[in-house]
């Protein structure tokens, strides 16, 4: 084989349930790897895939099944070839051409196999549980192979890990290269780390590993890029939705409020879909455990009841008295000073042009119309709900098995610069919900604004719990 031109092979091995597939489907940024049909001429349970960055194959990748019984195993070597003079690899080819390794051994004979086939072994070691026993003979018969193992400790996020016991089990072994690396709480870090490992170690794959390594770095980058501009576009647009109603009308105001809600929702909506799919998680995850609309939501803090009391009652015409509907709906009546407008950072023109619009909203009020608008902490909210499934999803390994959600208990101070950014998009003339702005109605230098006011609120954006929703701290 020329080591130099084929990708080299590299084999997941371990215990049962230590991890193994879950390891790949996050290195290999599949969520749905492991149900897919087996090659043909491979056995049924030993899965390949191919690592791959930007179109070509840094290595090919096998999926093993479980060992789980040495004892067997390492009774059925010695019985075929006890001479210890003979090498690993001579007295692994003797076992698996005995009747035993066709027989009830089969499953680990398959491993056996993959062993001597493969370049490397990665070893996925269940962190959690005590280093001795089984999993120790395990790694001595792994190692009759020869090959280069990369331990790896798996569920290290685990109160119970125990990575300095293993490590001390390992050293032991001479097993020296071993990364912590838990595959549902993603580490860029400890990804990083463990290919740097693999790098060492397939030397020959060196340069192949590096590009490796840069095309993650790229990925992430323009991963988080996308997020910034869709979170933005989805605040440019929920900034700007509006409908002017008739004051008098009660029930006009109410389908207004309705039809700005849903209106939100489906934009949350479709920006979490977007971004859940671009981090290739599985959409049909989101499906089965629904993102937390329209209803948790939009029944709490986001619309809180007497929003519109209070609002009617400040511009003096008692327009939403009574209307306790409960909503986060803000009437634009007062509108903005051109002294504030200015103070947006809006400049002289789309200064002028808010004066215009506000102008136009008294007169309007005037005439007994208002306009409303989504509730700027709404908008908050909502901007803050995504950047933390953004940060969620940026430490989401493709083997998390939980719902994806929008997260409902939030506490971050928004920054300053949002504020500005929402006032700015109501000096667009309101749209319709129907008629949210396009794409190309952004503005470019607004939609940069936006994603350098997110980009500095990321850090923060943590979901803090599971609780209740809190709304959002001013
Ligand atoms: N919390 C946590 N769970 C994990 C981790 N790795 C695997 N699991 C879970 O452990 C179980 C076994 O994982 P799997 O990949 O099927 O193990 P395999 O039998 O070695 O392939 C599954 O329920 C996984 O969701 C981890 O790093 N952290
Ligand atoms: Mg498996």
């Amino acid at each position: 084989m020329s080591a130099h031109t084929s990708p080299p092979r590299i084999a997941i091995v371990g215990h049962t349930n230590s991890g193994k597939t879950s390891l790949l489907r996050t290195l290999l940024r599949d969520a749905s790897f492991g149900e897919v049909s087996p090659r043909a001429g491979t056995t049924r349970a030993v899965a390949a895939a191919e690592l791959r960055a930007a179109g070509e194959t840094i290595a090919l990748v096998h999926d093993s099944p479980g060992l789980e019984d040495p004892r067997s195993l390492a009774a059925a070597i010695a019985a075929v070839l006890p001479v210890s003079a003979c090498s690993g690899p001579e007295r692994l080819q003797a076992f698996l051409a005995s009747p035993a390794a066709s027989a009830a051994l089969s499953s680990e004979a398959q491993v056996m196999a993959l062993a001597l086939a493969s370049d490397l072994l990665l070893c996925v070691l269940d962190a959690r549980e005590p280093p001795q026993g089984r999993l120790i003979e395990e790694l001595r018969l792994l190692q009759l192979a020869n090959r280069p193992i990369v331990p790896v400790l798996n569920f290290t996020a685990d109160a119970e890990a125990r990575p300095e016991q293993w490590r001390a089990a390992l050293a032991e072994l001479q097993l020296h290269a071993s990364v912590d690396f838990d595959t549902v709480l993603f580490d860029a870090a400890g990804e990083r780390r463990l290919y740097r490992k693999l790098q060492a170690l397939l030397d020959a794959h060196a340069d192949a590993f590096e590009r490796l390594l840069a095309a993650r770095a790229d990925e992430r980058t323009l991963l988080r890029d996308a997020a910034l501009m869709r979170i933005a576009r989805l605040l440019a647009r929920a900034s700007a939705i509006g409908l002017v109603v008739e004051s008098a009308d009660a029930r006009g105001r109410r389908d207004a409020v309705t039809r700005l809600q849903a209106a939100l929702a489906a934009l949350e909506a479709q920006s979490a879909r977007g971004m859940v799919e671009d981090f290739r998680h599985r959409a049909e995850g989101l499906e089965c455990n629904p993102l937390e609309l329209p209803d948790a939501p939009w029944s709490l803090d986001l619309y809180a009841p007497g929003v519109l009391e209070r609002l009617g009652a400040e511009t003096g015409r008692g327009v939403a008295a009574g209307a306790a509907i409960g909503v986060g709906v803000d009437l634009l009546v007062s509108g903005l000073t051109l002294g504030v407008a200015s103070g947006l950072g809006a400049g002289a023109g789309a200064a002028a042009v808010a004066l215009w619009f506000h102008g136009q909203r008294w007169w309007q009020w005037l005439r007994g119309r208002v306009t409303l608008v989504v509730e700027r902490s709404t908008v908050a909210v909502v901007g803050l709900r995504q950047v933390a499934l953004l940060h969620a999803l940026e430490h989401r390994g493709h083997a998390s098995l939980a719902p994806i959600r929008l997260a409902a208990d939030l506490a971050t101070t928004r920054p300053k610069a949002i504020d500005r950014l929402i006032e700015r998009g109501r000096c667009l003339p309101p749209r319709d919900p129907n008629e949210t702005l396009g794409e190309a109605e952004i503005p470019a230098e607004e939609l940069a604004a936006w994603m350098e006011a997110l980009r500095a609120w990321l850090p923060t954006a943590q979901p803090t719990s599971t609780g209740m929703p809190v709304g959002v701290a001013q």
